[in-house]
């Protein structure tokens, strides 16, 4: 399996998120992909590529032009505020929430940063743009790679992308690398595309940016909201809407959930993307659904993900992987023979 790589990805790394009233270390950093990467490395498996550059207009097929203005000039207008803020990320601190305008674009930066964000938790640095678009880069050169043959490609990217919207950033993702793939593939030919997101927290950008399209199925595992971050999305009862009626499924879990039922799971999702008919795939490949990741609360173990691989081998699909959570560093490592994935058992993050 080919996997494309940007070490632009060390870019974003953010210090701190709001957690409980204080700011927390940031859990999404650097060395996620690194040690990945190494062991992608010495295992020798396969050629690892740095992606083409492609141009910014490839990203309106996803997101909104005033949200990618934003996001571009951010960085520049947050230390125009203030030169000292180049030491300090940027956090949002004001959202418009129900009865306030959303449409309005005001000039007031701290009232953009919250217009185009959904929490505390994703601060923006000085490279955020640069490794979000070196992420994205990655994520469409693998739909590249399999539209031109390959069986699978491996979108080894951070910052991840999954809760990233049309037009707002939040659950540590900028750009939805998962969604830029799909519709890269759709681009391409590929008439029905489904998207699998098997990361703890439900992708509830990738939801909602194909939420009202026969044309992209979106499916996801996930800790069950009522517990779970992102809370506000990701129930049972949303099938999609209009033209995209029945072309989305969720499968919340409580908490706790441990492989067995994880993996019967897992077997309707692929069953319900057989019966779409899709033509390709696009997996959203969160590892915080590993016992020993330190947000997230499924239990499923190394081997396991050896069994997910094969599941994932037999529903015989061209997929793109896109790596999105997992946060017990040392341990969120993957073989990948012929697509199956594996978390080493080292020492405990
Ligand atoms: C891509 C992805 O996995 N995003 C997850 C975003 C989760 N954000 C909320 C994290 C809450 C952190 N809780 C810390 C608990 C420490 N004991
Ligand atoms: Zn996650």
């Amino acid at each position: 399996m080919i996997t494309f790589f940007n070490q632009l990805h060390a870019r974003h790394q953010g210090k701190f998120e709001m957690f409980r009233g204080e700011l927390v270390p940031c859990f999404e950093v650097p060395a996620r992909v690194d040690h990945v990467l190494a062991e992608l490395e010495k295992r020798r498996l396969g050629l690892v590529v740095v992606p083409e550059a492609f141009d910014g207009s490839v990203l309106l097929g996803v997101h909104s032009q005033r949200y990618l203005d934003f996001l571009a000039s951010a960085w520049d207008e947050w230390v125009g505020l203030d030169v000292a803020n180049a030491e300090r990320d940027a956090l949002p601190s004001v959202w418009p929430v129900r009865t306030l305008r959303s449409e309005v674009l005001p000039s007031n930066f701290a009232a953009r940063m919250g217009l185009f964000s959904m929490d505390a938790g994703s601060p923006l640095t000085s490279g955020t743009w640069e490794a979000a678009r070196a992420g994205a880069d990655c994520a469409l050169s693998a739909a590249v790679a399999v539209a031109g043959g390959e069986r699978a490609a491996f979108a080894l990217t951070r910052p991840p992308g999954h809760h990233a919207g049309a037009d707002f950033f939040g659950g540590y993702c900028f750009l939805n690398n998962a969604a830029l793939a799909a519709q890269q593939l759709r681009t391409q030919g590929f008439e029905r595309v489904a998207i699998l997101d098997l990361d703890y927290h439900h992708g509830n950008g990738t939801q909602a940016i194909f939420y009202e399209r026969a044309d992209v199925y979106f499916t996801s595992i996930h800790g069950d909201p009522q517990t779970e971050y992102p809370f506000y999305l990701g129930y049972a009862d949303e099938l999609g809407a209009g033209a995209g009626r029945d072309f989305n499924r969720n499968w919340p879990l409580p908490r706790g959930t441990g492989f067995d039922v994880w993996r019967a799971t897992l077997q309707q999702a692929l069953s319900d993307i057989a019966k779409f008919g899709a033509q390709a795939l696009v997996v959203s490949l969160g590892m915080d659904t590993f016992v020993g990741d330190p947000i997230a609360g499924f239990t499923l173990q190394t081997q396991d993900y050896l069994q997910v691989g094969e599941d994932l081998a037999k529903a015989g699909l061209p997929t793109v992987f896109v790596f999105e959570g997992g946060y017990a560093v040392a341990d969120v490592v993957f073989s990948n023979p012929g697509m199956s994935l594996k978390a080493e058992e080292v020492e405990n993050f």
